[in-house]
C-alpha cells in the first residue's frame, strides 16, 4: 500500500475510498495532496477489482479550494511551466465512476474537484461557491466551464462574479448536486451509491461514463452518434447477454467486471 501524506485511501468490497485529508489547511489542494489524488486515482482505475471510487473530504471541509499560501507568490511563468492543474486534469480522466460526498466548504478548486466527478452527493452542511474573485483570480480547474453546463450561464455568472457560496439545498435546486442526505448519513449514502454502481459490468459502466462525458465535450449531433455506436459495440459483450437473460429468467444478473 502506497503511503500518503495529505489523503487516506481504503477498499470496502468493489469500492475504493479517497479522503482528502489535510485538516490544518480544510484540504486546501496543495501540489502534494494533488499529486497523490492523482496516483491513488489512477492506481484504483487500473485494478478490475474497484468498480467505483468515492472521494470525500472532512465534516468541515470537502476542500476550501486551491492552496492559497502555496499558489500566491507564484509568477505567471511559474503557472505556466509548472502546470499545477496536471494532476487534477488526470484524476478528471478515470474511466471509473466517481461519486463526490460533500460535507461543509467545496469552493475553488474544491467546488471544481466535485464538478470533475460523476455524481455529487451533498450533506446538509455543504456550501458550494468560486470565489476566485475576491483574490484577484478565476477560476482556473472549471468552474467558469462546468458549472454553468450544471447550474446555467446565469446562476454560474452571478457565483463567478460575486464569489457567493450556496447552501446544498440551493446548489440541489440548481441541479448541482444530485442529493441532499443529512451530514450523519453522507458516507453511507455515498457507499450505497457507489456499491450499486459497483456491482454493474464494469466495461459497461466505463461505456455509459464515457457516453455521458461525451454530451460535456461534443455537439449533441456528435454525441448521439457515438453512443449509437457505443451501444451496439456492447452487444458483443458477454455481459449484455447475461443481463437480458437473467431479466428473462427473472433473477439478478451475474456481471464478470471484466
Ligand atoms: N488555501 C490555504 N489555506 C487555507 C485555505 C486555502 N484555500 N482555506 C483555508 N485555509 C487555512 C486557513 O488559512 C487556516 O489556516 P491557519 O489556521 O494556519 O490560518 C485554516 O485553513 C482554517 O481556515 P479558517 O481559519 O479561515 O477557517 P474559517 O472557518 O474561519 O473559514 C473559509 C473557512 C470560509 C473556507 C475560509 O478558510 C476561506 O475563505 N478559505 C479560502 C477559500 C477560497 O478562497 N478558495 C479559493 C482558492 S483559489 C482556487 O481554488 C483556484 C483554483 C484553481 C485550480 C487549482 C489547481 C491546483
Amino acid at each position: 500500500m502506497t503511503e500518503y501524506t495529505s489523503i487516506l485511501t481504503s477498499t470496502r468490497g468493489r469500492v475504493g475510498w479517497i479522503t482528502l485529508h489535510r485538516p490544518e489547511a480544510l484540504n486546501a489542494l496543495n501540489s502534494t495532496l494533488v499529486d497523490e489524488l492523482a496516483h491513488a486515482a489512477s492506481a484504483f482505475d487500473a485494478d478490475d477489482a474497484v468498480g467505483c471510487i468515492v472521494l470525500t473530504g472532512s465534516e468541515k471541509a470537502f476542500a476550501a479550494g486551491a492552496d492559497i499560501k502555496e499558489m500566491e507568490g507564484k509568477s505567471s511563468r511559474d503557472m505556466a511551466m509548472q502546470n499545477p492543474f496536471v494532476g487534477l486534469e488526470a484524476f478528471s480522466r478515470v474511466r471509473t465512476p466517481v461519486v463526490a460526498a460533500v460535507a461543509g466548504y467545496a469552493l475553488g478548486g474544491g467546488c471544481e474537484l466535485a464538478m470533475t466527478c460523476d455524481i455529487i452527493l451533498a450533506a446538509d452542511t455543504a456550501r458550494f461557491g468560486q470565489p476566485e474573485i475576491t483574490l484577484g483570480v478565476i477560476p482556473g480547474l472549471g468552474g467558469t466551464q462546468r458549472l454553468p453546463r450544471a447550474v446555467g450561464y446565469y446562476k454560474a455568472a452571478e457565483l463567478v462574479l460575486t464569489g457567493r457560496m450556496m447552501d446544498a439545498a440551493e446548489a440541489e435546486r440548481a441541479g448541482l448536486v444530485s442529493r441532499v442526505v443529512p451530514a450523519a448519513d453522507l458516507l453511507a449514502e455515498a457507499e450505497k451509491v457507489a456499491e450499486t454502481i459497483a456491482a454493474k459490468s464494469l466495461p459497461v459502466v466505463y461505456a455509459a461514463k464515457e457516453a455521458l462525458r461525451a454530451s460535456l465535450e461534443t455537439t449533441a449531433a456528435e454525441g448521439l452518434r457515438f453512443e449509437k455506436q457505443v451501444f451496439s459495440s456492447l452487444f458483443a459483450l458477454d455481459d449484455q447477454k447475461e443481463g437480458m437473460a437473467a431479466f428473462r429468467e427473472k433473477r439478478s444478473a451475474n456481471f464478470t467486471h471484466r
